[in-house]
């Protein structure tokens, strides 16, 4: 059963220490939405899901993730990156998706797969490869840092933006953003004409806001969860 983690409310809430390095949001914010080019499944595994409610243990996701510049970490990294790749030693979005499941085992960011999605896109073309248009389509081992900050803080957005979906359709309609005005406002500061809002973030103007422009809104804002544990290293 895939759970999603739109219920989760329970968390326990961590010291902020951190919010994502400047230039890292720049850097994302510079990043135009994305034609995702995936095998359909992905995105049907998550139709007709049961919502069970869950928390999210985010301490725990920190520890999974080594993001840190120390050698042990680095170290970490080349195992996890090993144990995802298949053998040609660079990492498809398939091989991601199992390995976040299978190596690093985190559910809650493997049932969040527009999260993954965007990380996955982002980090691919994070560096230069030798490898040509090839490198570009998948990652490598010296983009898998950047990738691994990526993920955490797309799943970050993503469970604001789930919990904002109240219908839970991936979308966010001028009621559901209404109705969370004063949530939003704990994660972004203060929103003032909410309609206004509403209409600056559904950039092309279909009425709803999709994830990618949920991001581009989230990235500009600074947006912080106020449950999560922001203690991981993420410059
Ligand atoms: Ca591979
Ligand atoms: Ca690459
Ligand atoms: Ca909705
Ligand atoms: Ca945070």
């Amino acid at each position: 059963m895939i759970l999603l983690p739109e219920e989760a409310y329970t968390v326990s809430a961590g010291p902020i220490v951190y919010a994502l390095g400047q230039s890292q949001l720049s850097s994302f914010a510079g990043h135009a939405p994305i034609a995702w080019t995936l095998p359909r499944h992905f995105f049907e595994e998550e139709q007709n899901v049961q919502r069970v409610a869950m928390s999210i243990d985010w301490t725990e996701i920190n520890s999974k993730l080594p993001t840190e510049r120390t050698a042990e970490a680095k170290e970490k990294r080349r195992e996890l990156f090993r144990a995802m790749d298949m053998g040609n030693g660079i990492l498809s979005l398939a091989e991601v998706d199992k390995g976040i499941r299978d190596v690093l085992k985190i559910d809650e960011i493997f049932d969040a797969k527009p999260a993954i999605m965007r990380a996955f896109q982002i980090a691919k073309k994070r560096g230069a490869s030798k490898r040509g248009d090839l490198g570009d389509d998948y990652i490598e081992l010296n983009e898998f840092r950047f990738f691994l900050l990526s993920l955490r803080q797309y799943f970050e957005y993503y469970e604001a933006f789930s919990r904002t979906d109240e219908s839970g359709d991936r979308r966010i309609d001028l009621v559901e953003f209404k109705n969370a005005q004063e949530m939003m406002e704990v994660w972004v500061g203060p929103i003032g004409d909410i309609e206004g809002e509403f209409a600056k973030i559904d950039t092309n103007g279909g009425g709803k806001i999709l994830f990618d422009e949920f991001c581009t809104w989230a990235i500009a804002k600074n947006l912080d969860l106020e449950d999560d544990d922001d203690n991981i290293v993420l410059e």
